[in-house]
């Protein structure tokens, strides 16, 4: 198998931090999806990464795909396989994907030239981030995981979106969430988070008590 993706991206992490969490061996392959040389869309109509390329010669793209397949190798599962936990796992890595998403439109916005962004669209995203943010420490009931009393894809979702935030829409939220910056930091030094971060990215080391 080998994962084609970039250091950066933060749906190629979410998939490396699984491979690590569930000792799975895949070749890694860093590429650029912007490079008109990359091999990706040769793989992937998308052109996106994380993009899996099996043994088959056959891909997988989309990242919660290529998590559930990869889950379903070998070791516990990290998506409970029924009831009520499942849709609550499936819900949190959701909203996760869905504050990377909010994260990277806010981005690419403020990529474009000054004269061109809009404002609307910078705030609409950022306005998604805070409710996120909000919805979190709202369900925040102290416990050290999200679901089930053990690390699942809501940890690692959760983890790596809030990451991605501090890394490319930084700003003063745990001071307002010190709960959320606390399961952050908690699941921060995993060891599958720290081998993955994205170089450039300075992590905040301190927790507001
Ligand atoms: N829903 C996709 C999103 C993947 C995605 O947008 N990846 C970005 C990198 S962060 C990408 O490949 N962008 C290139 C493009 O859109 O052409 C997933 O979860 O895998």
């Amino acid at each position: 198998m080998k994962l084609y993706g970039s250091l950066t991206s933060p749906y190629v992490r979410k998939v490396r931090i699984l491979l690590r969490e569930k000792t799975i061996a895949c070749d890694f392959v860093v590429s650029d999806p912007w490079d008109a040389t990359s091999i990706v869309p040769t793989l992937n109509p998308l052109g996106k990464v994380p993009t899996l390329e099996l043994d088959d010669g056959s891909a997988l793209f989309d990242s919660p795909v290529i998590i559930e397949y990869l889950n379903s190798l070998k070791g516990e599962s990290l998506l409970p396989a029924s009831g009520e936990t499942r849709w609550q796992v499936l819900r949190w890595q959701a909203l996760g994907d869905g504050i990377l998403d909010a994260a990277v439109v806010r981005l690419l916005e403020t990529r474009r030239p000054e004269e061109l962004q809009s404002s609307a669209t910078i705030s609409h995203q950022e306005s998604k981030v805070a409710r996120a943010l909000e919805f979190i420490d709202k369900a925040d009931k102290g416990e050290h995981y999200f679901v089930d009393g053990r690390f699942t894809l809501a940890d690692l979702t959760i983890g790596v979106a809030l990451e991605y935030v501090d890394f490319r829409y930084p700003h003063n939220w745990r001071e307002q969430f010190p709960r959320i910056a606390l399961r952050l930091a908690g699941l921060s030094t995993r060891p599958s988070f720290a081998e993955t971060v994205p170089p450039g990215m300075e992590r905040a080391v301190d927790v507001p008590h």
